[in-house]
């Protein structure tokens, strides 16, 4: 049987919210605008240990970086000096015998733990608040990662484990949830989402990058996570949640299973709404100890690298409990 043609993406988020003008004409960081002093502070009650969990993946790791499946390829780090430049005679000399190495990086900005900008993915001919397309060629000149990375984000975190609410050590290819499910797996946690939360959930996609060979995790992909209805968006927009962050490439399912449209909640939340994504964020090693303390919130910072016109940054996300 053949199956209907795919939607435009327009169709499938005709008449979902938009957030556009909200924060005024020239916002760029959207529902960062929502983490005030305020919200800074609400964080910072949740500190009672003073555990902290550092949450990047590892840039460079011998299985090889998660990215994006395309021209996206893992991080290739290399030595531009060390010892053997001094022993074969090419090492920088300096007065006084000091002898050093250093090294160089090429990467994807999206090719590891990482903020997207807001402006990162459109449909039409409009980006984030309305600013044109046409804007991203040659470097992004509105809506790029630098606003966020000046700005920074603090606030109340919540780890919600999905994937430990079902039993299961990470989710199947193509899984779904929703927002219901993320109130339900906090209620199982002891713990509620409030409105300005910043939300921090796991689907153990990352560990099982990690335990499994790259050609099996990348076969018919299809990462598990959100997907798009109306009734999630307003969710998010009435919770005024600033940013969602995932332990998937994407923070979404990959392709939306009743339309076919892929990634439509890139657009949904972050174009129209201005949540910022937080994506390959390592959750494993906070999510073991929420389960063992039980205390599931806490201070969430994080600061993306502050790169000009980018489209995103690399972030190692600081977490303290
Ligand atoms: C794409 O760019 C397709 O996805 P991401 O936002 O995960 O980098």
């Amino acid at each position: 049987m053949s199956q209907p043609p795919v939607p435009h993406i327009s169709e499938l988020l005709d008449g979902s919210p938009k957030n556009w003008g909200k924060w005024g004409p020239d916002d760029e960081v959207g529902g960062l605008n929502y983490l005030d002093a305020e919200q800074v502070l609400r964080g910072t009650k949740e500190i009672r240990s003073g555990k902290t969990f550092t949450l990047q993946v590892q840039i460079g790791h011998p299985h090889g970086d998660p990215a994006y499946p395309g021209p996206r390829t893992p991080a290739a780090r290399v030595n531009t000096m060390d010892r053997g430049h001094y022993l074969n005679g090419t090492g920088l000399s300096f007065p006084g015998g000091l002898e050093l190495a250093d090294d160089m990086i090429t990467m994807y900005l999206q090719g590891s733990s990482q903020y997207d900008a807001l402006g990162h993915l459109w449909y039409g001919d409009e980006i984030y608040n309305g600013y044109p397309a046409e804007s991203t060629t040659g470097g992004m000149k509105k809506a790029s990662i630098l606003p966020i990375a000046e700005k920074g984000i603090a606030g109340r975190g919540i780890l919600l484990d999905v994937a430990r609410h079902r039993g299961k050590q990470w989710l199947d290819k193509g899984e779904t949830f929703t927002h219901e499910d993320l109130m339900n797996t906090a209620a199982s946690q002891g713990c509620e989402i409030l409105p300005r939360d910043i939300l921090l959930v796991r689907t153990g996609w990352l560990e099982y990058f990690y335990a499994t060979p790259r050609e099996e995790f990348y076969e018919n992909f299809n990462e598990p996570g959100l997907t798009y209805s109306r009734e999630l968006v307003e969710w998010f927009q009435k919770m005024e949640i600033p940013n969602l962050v995932t332990d998937t490439i994407a923070n979404e399912v990959t392709i939306h299973p009743e339309s076919g449209v892929a990634l439509p909640l890139h657009n949904a939340l972050m174009r129209n709404l201005g949540v910022t994504f937080a994506e390959i964020i390592d959750l494993a090693a906070l999510a073991a100890d929420c389960a063992a303390d039980g205390q599931y919130t806490f201070l969430y910072t994080a600061a993306p690298l502050k790169v000009v016109n980018g489209t995103g940054a690399p972030v190692n996300p600081l977490v303290v409990k």
